[in-house]
């Protein structure tokens, strides 16, 4: 490792000394305000991975004062041989520069966040508000950018929304007129069983009982199939059972003479082997299969985000979002859907059977999302915030 000490009149200055003396890998070990400026200590690691089996460490170098060759060198590999003990020094010392590259990440995210602060106080205020929505940080900091010419903080707001929205693709919900056969996917609990109901008695109100029939593939729980023949019964529309393709091909055979079939599915977690199984049980239910990933706005942004990888392999063609009425803030749940990339059908918003469903559209949920924010604004951790700030990240190496 190379130490070496910096003085410049500003960081700026400061940092780009470091990095034309000790280029891009080097790390901040300390700094502080002199007279003459910042004076900076910084350090690069001089191992490189293609060395680290040769490299030899400080201990072993003590050894080699006497002139003599290290005894663990001269002999075949045993158990007092000292290499393992060299490799946990050098991983040790990787660790340790792996530390230190965090923390300087963490220190020049603080800084740029501060400096934004002073910049632009507006535009500070402004990306901790769209944090606060509970948006993720990519989006918050694009939807930053687009507004940086706005300097009013209501316009820049409302600016700010227009364009989220306009990031949020939305589709027809024509397969309530049309029919065919649609799924819901998604994590246990967030309500497809209920939304499959609501959708079913939406279109029986339109078009009549005798035009739809139901399939489960829920059937490893006796609770979630029974709910399922639950609404069949109250609704007066046949229910079928499909464990594997065969079954599911046998129960939309016999549902044919039905203009709308609605596949209600088990929530898939780690269990891979029956995840697999019930993709090929979907599949087998044919070329009209239309895909529908169920997403919980109760859900957490990091949760959302690992449902919406997991039910990739479903191949969704839409997605809808569920609970609205429970949830804190929406920030979350629309980043987990324009991340997704599928258009969103429906919305979701409360218990009630068939009338808490509805069409979505783009705005509104927006503007749901801000109301909730005036409602419960919430704190961010200014750290967080910091992190999340682009110039951070962008400034993380020197
Ligand atoms: N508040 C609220 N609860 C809902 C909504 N949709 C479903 N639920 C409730 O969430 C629970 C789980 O729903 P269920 O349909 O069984 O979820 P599934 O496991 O995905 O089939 C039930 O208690 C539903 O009544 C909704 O939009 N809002
Ligand atoms: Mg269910």
């Amino acid at each position: 490792m190379k130490i070496k000490r910096f003085v410049a009149p500003d960081m700026r200055q400061a940092l780009r000394m470091v990095r034309e003396t000790l280029g891009e890998d080097a790390v901040i070990l300390s700094n502080k305000s002199t007279d003459e400026g910042v004076e900076l200590t910084a350090a690069v690691d001089l191992v490189s991975e293609a060395d680290v089996e040769t490299a030899t460490p400080p201990a072993a170098r003590r050894g080699t004062s006497t002139g003599q060759i290290p005894r663990g060198r001269r002999q075949a590999p045993a158990a007092s041989d000292p290499r393992p003990a060299e490799h946990d020094e050098l991983q040790a010392m990787r660790e340790e520069m792996q530390n230190l590259r965090r923390w300087l990440q963490a220190e020049l995210a603080s800084m740029s966040w501060h400096d934004l602060g002073q910049r632009a106080p507006q535009a500070q205020a402004l990306f901790e508000k769209l944090m606060r929505l509970g948006l993720a940080a990519d989006l918050a900091q694009d939807l930053l950018q687009r507004v940086a010419d706005i300097e009013e903080p209501t316009q820049a707001w409302r600016k700010a929304l227009f364009l989220l929205a306009g990031e949020i693709p939305t589709c027809d919900q024509g397969i309530l007129e049309r029919g065919g056969v649609l799924a819901l996917v998604g994590p246990t609990g967030v309500g497809k069983t209920t939304s499959i109901a609501k959708i079913a008695a939406r279109f029986a109100l339109r078009h009549g009982h005798r035009n739809i029939g139901l399939i489960s593939t829920d059937n490893f729980r006796i609770g979630a199939r029974d709910q399922l023949h639950t609404y069949g019964r109250i609704l007066n529309v046949p229910v079928r059972t499909a464990d594997d393709p065969d079954s599911m091909r046998d129960a939309i055979d016999s549902l044919s003479d039905r203009r709308l079939i609605l596949i209600d599915t088990a929530g898939m977690g780690s269990d891979s082997e029956r995840f697999e199984l019930q993709i090929e049980t979907l599949q087998a239910a044919g070329s009209r299969l239309t895909t529908l990933l169920t997403l919980s706005a109760t859900t957490e942004g990091a949760a959302l985000e690992r449902a919406v990888a997991l039910f990739s392999a479903c191949r969704p063609d839409a997605c809808m979002l569920t609970k609205l009425d429970e949830a804190g803030s929406l920030g979350a749940a629309i980043s987990a859907v324009i991340h997704a990339g599928l258009p969103l059908a429906w919305l979701a918003d409360g218990q009630r059977v068939p009338e808490d469903l509805q069409a979505a559209r783009a705005m509104p949920l927006v503007e749901r999302a801000a109301e909730l924010l005036e409602r419960h604004p919430g704190e961010c951790d200014p750290t967080y915030l910091a992190l999340s700030y682009k110039g951070g990240r962008a400034n993380a190496r020197v």
